[in-house]
């Protein structure tokens, strides 16, 4: 079999000596202009005027770009079109891209292009800069959204205990090692190509066509791969291949725009974040009655994808746990900040996070181990439907939670941690295990479909092209295997060749985590009509029936004889057999009513556990992951090699987003001021656990998915909860029984030392 192997990631000897090809690395067209952009100074206000005389005198400047220089439409926002390309009379956030400058090299670009707090005359308007704050005002990208199960206003009433809180996770930058880049290139007959660093070629194709008032065929958008999204590069990577497109339409010169880190910060947006105010009622158990929440994002200026963002974290709040009665709100506010986005999780973490706390506070309260509470408010068969009306059908949390509790040792590690504890002062230990259970399916039906185009050369070899994108999660490499399997072929005669929109059309986004499950399905489906083709020419050369015919290894067996795929694909060129083929695939028995939030909208669950233990410095705030075990369900793997990458990968990247990235916007000015490797901190080879137990739960998809495996992109990244609830663990040795320390998130060395004198003085 060519699936279910640990197959190497087809480009890695690529990545590791730096011939990998990102879009940068293309070779320069003869007479390449580069772009940079002026950026707004200020968070809101109205656009008097820009000098652009003194632009044009800089040197080496070719042209200055403005909104009035579009020959289409200024919008570059994916769904809500209210995202302009360049800023038109307001100014809406700073950073906004005003201008363009293009010279003759990206240095003097960017020079004048740094002119924008000179040649930029504007009149400041009252600037809205935290999700409160609009909220206050009312002021939403898109309308509130109500999602509700039972009468949670009497359930509540009638609980035994009640517990009401307010709590606030940041947001989350994706910082892609390869930054936002375009590079478009005039064709003839006014036509254009781009090559662009995107998730999705098929919504850059169609934003530049609009942009340029162009249809769709007239554009062709290619990429090879990125060096990183992770949902950012989604619908925001449109704002650069817009510019790079007008601007090299406009000129006839080959344009690139590569944006430097700091105007990347300050110009595109991230994963939301979200404040939250909840009131729970739960009896002495911990059994959870009823809950109320409100769920307040901050989304920025514009909508960009924040309502199915927003939507994501509603259908997530449950996580692992039946909600006899619940509501919730989520409002989606609009600041003057960049516009914020897509990111590995596209809301699920930060609805379920909400929900893991509330049930740490519950347990706290009653003095219960926070892993029994969990356990208790687990769906279970009879107790298994979701506030959005999906039935669950597979209950595999609770022999994962137990495979993991025995293999973590987690009981006798807690009675060594509250051993530990009870004779040190300053360094407490905490440990806390944490499920996941996250929806697959893009939570809009219509884009849970793909294609692909297979080619078979009459030497044999394959190439593969389908509507996905590389980023370094390994989907060529698990369509190619997908592909080998089904014509019987060694993996290695199987390429994947860039994703172009001119092959395959109409393309969703690669993301949801849904890249291999859909381009899988569609390039399966695409190998298998050409072997079906091939199958009666198989069974006359062999002299056998088509049900004997067996294509492995790159033989073709049928009865006592066999010969090579090779020579098979030889003989059906000569018989005019056609030895290419697309494919398609649609997930079935999807629907969702957007507007009362219910229906089916997920295909199947994947489920995770993970336990964490850390330790705290209580005099400096600083932690470190001892250890962390996860178990994760992948269903039957395509690859565990690349899963296993993928989930630690997730886990360290949700750690990120809860103990070190921190994102602070100057109160007044509205500045981001952490928009630099210097100020904003990921994390590293150092904050890894340091010993770190990755395993994957043993149990095939029980839906039809492709190969029985399931989605794991974005799963993993709400392990780490267990480690944000460790270290609230460790901090709540500090204080008295049952307290409740207020930890806030990301939980800073500065957070976790508020949290520490806040508990010590309970
Ligand atoms: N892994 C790497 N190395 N780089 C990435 O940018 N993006 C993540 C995840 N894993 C990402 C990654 C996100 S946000 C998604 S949605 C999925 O990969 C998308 O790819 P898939 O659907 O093929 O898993
Ligand atoms: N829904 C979703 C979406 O669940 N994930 C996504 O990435 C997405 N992108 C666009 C629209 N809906
Ligand atoms: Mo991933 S956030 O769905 O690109």
């Amino acid at each position: 079999p060519q699936v279910g192997i640990s197959r190497v990631h087809e480009a890695a000897h690529l990545h590791v000596s730096g011939e990998a090809v990102y879009t940068d690395d293309i070779a320069e067209a003869q007479g390449t202009l580069h772009a940079a952009l002026g950026l707004s100074p200020v968070a809101h206000g109205r656009l008097l005027s820009i000098d652009l005389e003194m632009l044009r005198r800089q040197p080496g400047v070719v042209a200055v770009l403005t909104v009035a220089d579009l020959p289409g439409e200024n919008n570059c926002g994916p769904l809500v079109h209210d995202d302009p390309i360049l800023a038109d009379g307001e100014l809406r956030y700073l950073g906004q891209p005003v201008y363009a400058v293009i010279a003759t090299d990206r240095e003097l670009a960017r020079r004048a292009a740094a002119m924008a707090r000179q040649v930029v005359r504007t009149e400041a308007l009252p600037a809205v800069l935290t999700a409160r704050e609009a909220h206050a005002q009312g002021l939403y990208v898109v309308p509130p959204m109500h999602l509700s199960r039972g009468d949670p206003a009497a359930a509540l009433a009638a609980a035994p205990h009640r517990l009401d809180g307010e709590w606030a996770v940041g947001g989350q930058e994706q910082f892609y090692l390869e930054g936002q880049i375009s590079y478009a290139l005039p064709q003839e007959n006014q036509g254009v190509l781009i090559h662009c660093s995107t998730q999705h070629p098929s919504e850059m194709q169609q934003l530049v066509a609009h942009a340029l008032g162009w249809s769709a065929h007239q554009v062709t958008v290619q990429c090879r791969r990125m060096g990183g999204g992770f949902g950012g590069k989604e619908s925001q990577s449109a704002l650069f291949a817009c510019v790079a497109a007008v601007a090299a339409t406009r000129l006839r010169k080959p344009v690139k725009l590569r944006v430097d880190r700091d105007d990347d910060f300050l110009i595109t947006g991230r994963r939301h974040g979200f404040d939250y105010r909840w009131s729970v009622g739960f009896d002495d158990d911990g059994l959870l009655l009823a809950a109320e929440i409100d769920l307040i994002s901050n989304c920025g200026h514009s909508a960009d994808l924040s309502a199915p963002v927003m939507a994501r974290a509603l259908c997530h709040f449950d996580n692992a746990y039946w909600l006899p009665h619940v509501a919730m709100h989520g409002y989606c506010a609009r600041t003057n900040t960049q516009s914020n986005t897509a990111f590995r999780g596209f809301g699920g973490p930060q609805g379920a996070l909400a929900i893991e706390m509330i049930l740490d506070g519950v347990a706290r309260r009653l003095g219960l181990d926070p892993l029994l509470v969990r356990q208790r408010n687990f769906y279970r068969p009879g107790q298994d439907v979701t506030p959005y009306g999906q039935q669950i059908d597979d209950h595999l949390l609770q022999p994962l939670t137990d495979q993991l509790i025995t293999s973590s040792a987690y009981h006798d590690r807690r009675a060594e941690i509250a051993a530990f504890n009870a004779s040190s002062p300053v360094l407490k230990r905490g440990m806390a295990l944490t499920p996941v259970k996250f929806g697959i399916s893009f939570n809009v039906v219509h884009l849970n479909q793909a294609g692909a185009l297979v080619h078979v050369y009459t030497d044999g070899s394959v190439l593969v092209n389908h509507g996905g994108t590389e980023m370094g999660q390994g989907l060529n490499t698990k369509v190619a295997q997908v592909v080998a399997h089904e014509l019987g072929v060694p993996a290695h005669t199987v390429r994947a060749s860039a994703t172009d929109t001119s092959k395959v059309a109409n393309t969703s986004a690669t993301a949801a985590s849904t890249g291999s499950d859909l381009n899988g399905k569609a390039a399966q489906d695409a190998a298998r009509k050409i072997r079906q083709r091939l199958l009666p020419l198989a069974a006359r050369l062999l002299d056998c029936n088509e049900t004997e015919v067996v294509f492995n290894a790159g033989q073709v067996h049928g009865g006592d004889r066999s010969m090579t795929f090779q020579a098979l694909v030889a003989q059906a060129y000569l018989n005019r057999l056609q030895l290419w083929s697309d494919g398609f695939y649609a997930t079935p028995g999807l629907h969702w009513d957007r507007a009362k939030l219910q229906g089916h909208p997920f295909y199947y669950y994947a489920y995770g556990a993970a336990v964490a233990e850390v330790v705290v410095d209580t005099l400096s705030g600083e932690h470190r992951v001892l250890r962390a075990d996860v178990l994760h369900d992948v269903g039957q793997s395509l690859n565990p090699a690349l899963d296993i990458g993928q989930v630690e990968g997730a886990f360290v990247q949700g750690q990120g987003w809860l103990t070190c990235e921190e994102l602070v916007w100057h109160p007044q000015s509205g500045l981001l001021l952490t928009h630099a490797p210097s100020t904003y901190k990921i994390p590293t080879a150092n904050d890894m656990p340091r010993d770190f137990r990755v395993a994957l739960f043993d149990a095939p998809n029980r839906a039809d998915s492709i190969h029985r495996s399931k989605a794991v992109g974005e799963p993993p990244l709400l392990l780490p909860f267990s480690v944000l609830l460790a270290i609230k663990d460790a901090v709540a040795a500090c204080g008295p029984a049952r307290c409740d320390p207020p930890l806030r998130a990301p939980a800073t060395p500065e957070a976790v030392l508020d949290a520490v004198e806040a508990t010590r003085a309970m």
